[in-house]
């Protein structure tokens, strides 16, 4: 039997995939993300803004199948941090995930769980992130409009959030003299 929803269209001015179950992620959503906590409570106490939102396809369900999601995340900043999301490993820890950058300009930063080893890598128009099984993943917009771009994962991937929850990804991007920078969390914290 050929699954139903097997071709669906992306609108990439909407930053929209028809058909996908759509999730959205609002700054108060991002609570212990951001490294700078008094500039993530000043903002969250003016505004709550919508940071991303992701629209997931599930076509068929198995250890066999794939699933995809297209995210678009807006632009800016959380004190000199980045907007981004909030990162996870796959519930299924062997699950790779291919992030396939359409619009907009940014970064993946993956973070190897054993060995806590960063990698930031370029998402943007015509580039393709593998993101390998066991690797923390988070995608970070860098510049001036939505970032978008698509992920394709294992649908017995899921998703677990707890494990970063408690000690958040090492790494952090930051803006300084206008270029974004990688340094230690402990260093801007
Ligand atoms: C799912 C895939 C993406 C993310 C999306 C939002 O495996 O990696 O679709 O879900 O980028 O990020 P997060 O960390 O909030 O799920
Ligand atoms: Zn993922």
């Amino acid at each position: 039997m050929i699954a139903e929803a097997i071709v669906s269209r992306l609108n990439l001015d909407q930053g929209s995939l028809a058909g996908g179950a759509v999730t959205e992620r609002h700054l108060a959503d991002l609570k212990g993300c951001f490294a700078d906590e008094r500039a993530y409570r000043a903002m969250l106490a003016r505004d709550n803004p919508l940071l991303y939102r992701v629209s997931s396809l599930e076509p068929a369900h198995g250890e066999d199948q794939l699933h995809y999601g297209l995210g678009v995340l807006m632009p800016g900043k959380v004190g000199r941090e980045y907007f981004l999301t909030k990162g996870h490993l796959h519930a299924w820890r062997p699950a790779a995930e291919v992030y396939v950058g359409l619009r907009g300009d940014g970064f993946m930063l993956l973070e190897d769980e054993a060995s806590g080893e960063s990698r930031l890598l370029p998402l943007r128009a015509n580039t393709v992130v593998y993101v390998p099984g066991h690797t923390a993943h988070r995608t970070i917009n860098t510049g001036r409009e939505p970032l978008v771009y698509l992920g394709i994962y294992p649908a017995a991937a899921g998703h677990d959030y707890g494990a970063l929850a408690t000690r958040n990804f090492r790494k952090v991007l930051i803006e300084q003299d206008g270029q974004p920078v990688l340094l230690e969390r402990s260093a801007v914290s």
